[in-house]
């Protein structure tokens, strides 16, 4: 069959009433972040810190505000905070991954203010079955984030992880999303970054010495007698800031060598310019361990370096596809 043949089979193709997602269709408009991820490689432990510390982003950015705009991210993100409080992990499988969050961010420093939508649903990429819906949804044109855990791919999988980023790009393009003329802005994020092994010993530090973290930690709460600073609260705004975001090119010129040196992580990346990909790395820890008793982390979550991957978004994004 030719390649005009399957991209008209493709579109024509009716999702199959066995194979929909689960709970009802959420209405509302297509992602402005896609976020790809192979099933348990931490998407919803993500989504949830992410959410968790931009709502935090006030303590570093004074005139920030972070608003959901639905009542279902509105209730989501109160159930968030008392799960990220008790130390509870997500649900996993389809039927627990069925969220849209939608958040309007205003006043953020250098961006300004943005509309975030972004989806934790079963993947139009890579989950088992793929379903017609789903894949409508996909936001092509958006940044996207790809979530990779390195130790859950294992050593065989691992070795194929350049293909698993054509299978992502192939997706793309069957879907009328040409690789050279609509380039695609793709974060590889590698996740449960404190459980990779042989991560360089530069990248871990960099992992804990997360500011903003310390920030969030340094929050005055209503209930309890305030933290003694020790020093002054971080402020992420134009030195800084530039700053920050120049830690953030360092590090992920420092992933992309440490990558680089292997012989998948070569063929990554030259694959990725093939397709002529802005292509990023970053490193994330949601949970910051991963010693789970059940349904719970044992300590309390400790997300580090999360929001790196949608400061890196909001950077593609200035450079329109
Ligand atoms: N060490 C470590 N473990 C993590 C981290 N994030 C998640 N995990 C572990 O990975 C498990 C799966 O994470 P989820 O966030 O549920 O992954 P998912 O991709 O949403 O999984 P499905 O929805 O089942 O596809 C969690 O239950 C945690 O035990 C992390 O940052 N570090
Ligand atoms: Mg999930």
């Amino acid at each position: 069959m030719g390649v005009i043949e399957r991209i008209k089979n493709w579109w024509r193709r009716k999702p199959d009433p066995e194979k929909t997602s689960p709970g009802p269709v959420l209405p509302g408009p297509v992602p402005t972040l896609e976020v790809f991820s192979q099933a348990g490689h931490g998407k919803s432990s993500y989504l949830w810190s992410l959410l968790y510390m931009l709502r935090k982003m006030s303590i570093v950015w004074p005139d920030y505000l972070c608003t959901p705009q639905d009542e279902a991210t509105k209730e989501a993100l109160k159930g968030i905070h008392e799960s990220v409080h008790g130390a509870l992990l997500p649900a996993s499988g389809p039927a627990a991954n069925k969220h849209r969050y939608e958040l309007h961010l205003q006043s953020m420093e250098r961006w300004g203010d943005r509309k975030l939508i972004v989806w934790d649903w079963p993947d139009p990429v890579f989950a088992a079955s793929l379903d017609g819906n789903r894949s409508e949804r996909t936001n092509w044109l958006a940044p996207a984030l790809w979530l990779v855990s390195l130790q859950d791919l294992g050593e065989v999988r691992a070795e194929i992880l350049d293909m698993l980023f054509d299978d992502l790009m192939r997706t793309r393009i069957l879907q009328g999303f040409a690789a050279y003329t609509r380039p695609f802005r793709l974060v590889v994020v590698l996740t449960k970054a404190d459980a990779i092994p042989n991560l360089p010993p530069s990248l871990r530090q960099y992992l804990k010495d997360d500011p903003l973290r310390d920030a969030v930690r340094s929050e005055v709460s209503l209930l309890s007698p305030p933290l003694p600073f020790p020093s002054e609260p971080l402020r992420l705004k134009d030195e800084s800031l530039r700053e920050y975001l120049g830690r953030l090119a360092l590090v992920h010129q420092e992933i992309h060598h440490w990558l680089e040196t292997t012989l998948v992580g070569h063929m990554l990346i030259r694959r990725a310019a093939a397709y002529h990909v802005e292509l990023r790395f970053s490193i994330v820890s949601a949970t910051g361990s991963g010693l789970v008793d059940g349904q719970s982390l044992q300590l309390p979550w400790t997300p580090r370096r999360v929001l790196d991957p949608l400061f890196w978004a909001l950077e593609l994004d200035s450079v329109k596809a």
